[in-house]
């Protein structure tokens, strides 16, 4: 009898799934055919075979999809997230480019963005971090700042109300401690965690697949955290350049004032994005890289 599950692991064409009710067990579950566009967070119809298998017959409609893309291929890293915590830090230094193409997927997406810089232990690094950290405080984004492995009961307190009633996926490149965010919100997850050094010696990401954890009522009721592998590209292929503009959040209000209706905002005369910046109304670090991203993936 077909019974409803959720993806709670991916590793290419094997998936662990967990019962959406009741208390049981992961199973390891494999697709019908070569269906393989499943991914943590997908809820789906399982068949159970003996204690500890189970076949994916199907998968029920997503409320959310998180995606990234380049020219050849989509990737999905989640299904039916409410939140993406993308985590930053200032050592490994942190690419605000990288955290502009999140927040622009999340942005399309309709999902809620939670920037959580890590690593707050780190004065000096730190305070260069804080000045950045005003600027999307200043766009109404969410910032918490904390540090996953030095202070973990205070991380615990800091994120408690963020977390709960939601689930949220950690995103971030490699080495800004979202493992050790992890493990510091639930013990028994016993994530790896690597030094970026060794990480970068060893030639690959410490965290290979996205794995989801719900959290004790204790942590965050009702809450559930998505480890995920870090990247060092975040292709936005999917997105066009109008839903690029309207990503950027300061951008939205002024658009109506450009002279010409298709202006590009990067060099026609009359653009009310321009006038902006040269009046220092909007930041011009976050106005540099959206024209970087302009007709790239
Ligand atoms: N100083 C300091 N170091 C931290 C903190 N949190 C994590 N780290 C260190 O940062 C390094 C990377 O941590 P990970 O948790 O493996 O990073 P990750 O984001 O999961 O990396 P990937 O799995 O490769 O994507 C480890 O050496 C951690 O000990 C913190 O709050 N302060
Ligand atoms: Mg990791
Ligand atoms: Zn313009």
């Amino acid at each position: 009898m077909a019974e409803h599950a959720r993806i709670v692991a991916s590793f290419g064409r094997l998936f662990y799934v967990r019962p959406l009710v009741g208390k049981g067990a992961d199973r390891v579950a494999v697709t019908r055919g070569k269906r393989t566009d499943f991914c943590v967070g997908d809820e789906v119809r399982i068949v159970a075979i003996g204690e500890d298998q189970a076949v994916i017959e199907s998968a029920l409609p997503r409320r959310t999809e998180l995606i990234r893309s380049d020219a050849y291929r989509v990737k999905r890293l989640a299904a039916n997230v409410d939140q993406a915590g993308i985590v930053i830090a200032g050592e490994p230094p942190f690419s605000e480019e990288l955290l502009l193409r999140v927040l622009l997927s999340c942005e399309t997406a309709g999902i809620p963005a939670l920037i959580i810089a890590n690593k707050a232990d780190l004065t000096p690094i730190w305070a260069a971090l804080e000045a950045r950290l005003e600027v999307y405080r200043g766009l109404s984004y969410p910032v918490v700042a904390i540090s996953a492995k030095a202070r973990p009961d205070e991380t615990r307190a800091t994120l408690a109300e963020h977390l709960a009633g939601r689930c949220t996926i950690l995103l971030g490149e490699s080495g800004m401690g979202k493992s050790t965010l992890v493990n510091t919100l639930v013990p028994s997850a016993a994530l790896a965690t690597q030094a970026i050094s060794e990480a970068l010696a060893a030639g690959k990401h410490t965290t290979t697949f996205s794995k989801w954890f719900d959290l004790s009522d204790e942590i965050a009721p009702g809450g559930a955290i998505v480890d995920s592998p870090g990247f060092q590209t975040f292709g936005l292929a999917h997105l066009s350049d109008s839903q690029r503009v309207h990503g950027m959040r300061e951008y939205g209000a002024l658009l109506g004032g450009c002279r010409f209706h298709n202006c590009t905002h990067v060099e026609e005369p009359g653009c009310a994005l321009r006038v902006a910046l040269e009046r220092g109304e909007v930041d011009r670090i976050r106005y540099r890289l959206f024209t970087r991203l302009l007709g790239r993936s």
